[in-house]
């Protein structure tokens, strides 16, 4: 049975995954408008990416005997200036919900529920790989500048940028 404090946490939890599937499709729509098709099918992605965090989160809080909560959001940018500073707000936005799911850690501790505890080391893992992930792709930007065969190769090629591809650019 979770506490009243998890349950709370998990639910403000769930609002911040919704709300990042909401970002990052507004990021895909952004770039499909623009012609960026690579760009937004990976945006696509990662917005059904969030939505299955939030998903299990919602299920994990109604197993445990707490209610999900599915609240109102926050409506997303959107307008980007450009495409780079949109995997810079991708990157910012993701450190955000690392610190999120730190302090669930921290709470699953206060609360002595190992169970929860154990449950968001899967959040952990995944928020290290899609920090490295936008790292990678940010850096791949910052090699493109201005250059436009390379926005179009970068184009072509982001949707195969994968977490593995990511991980192993981060190897030391
Ligand atoms: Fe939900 O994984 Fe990123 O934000």
């Amino acid at each position: 049975m979770l506490s009243k404090n998890m349950e709370k946490a998990l639910n403000d939890q769930i609002r911040i995954e919704a709300e990042s599937s909401q970002i990052y499709l507004s990021m895909a729509s952004w770039a499909e408008v623009k012609g960026l098709e690579g760009i937004s099918l990976f945006m696509y992605k990662q917005s059904e990416e969030e939505r299955m965090h939030m998903l299990k989160l919602v299920k994990y809080v109604n197993e445990r005997g707490g209610q999900a909560a599915i609240s109102a959001l926050t409506e997303p940018k959107a307008v980007y200036d450009s495409f780079q500073k949109m995997f810079e707000d991708l990157y910012d936005h993701e450190i955000f919900v690392s610190k999120s799911i730190n302090e669930l850690v921290h709470v699953a501790l206060q609360e002595k529920d190992y169970a929860t505890h154990n449950f968001l080391q899967w959040y952990v893992a995944e928020q290290m790989e899609e920090e490295a992930l936008a790292r990678t792709i940010l850096d791949k930007i910052n090699l493109i500048g201005n250059d436009k065969s390379g926005l179009y190769l970068f184009d072509r090629d982001v949707q195969q940028i994968t977490v593995e591809s990511a991980a192993a650019d981060t190897q030391p």
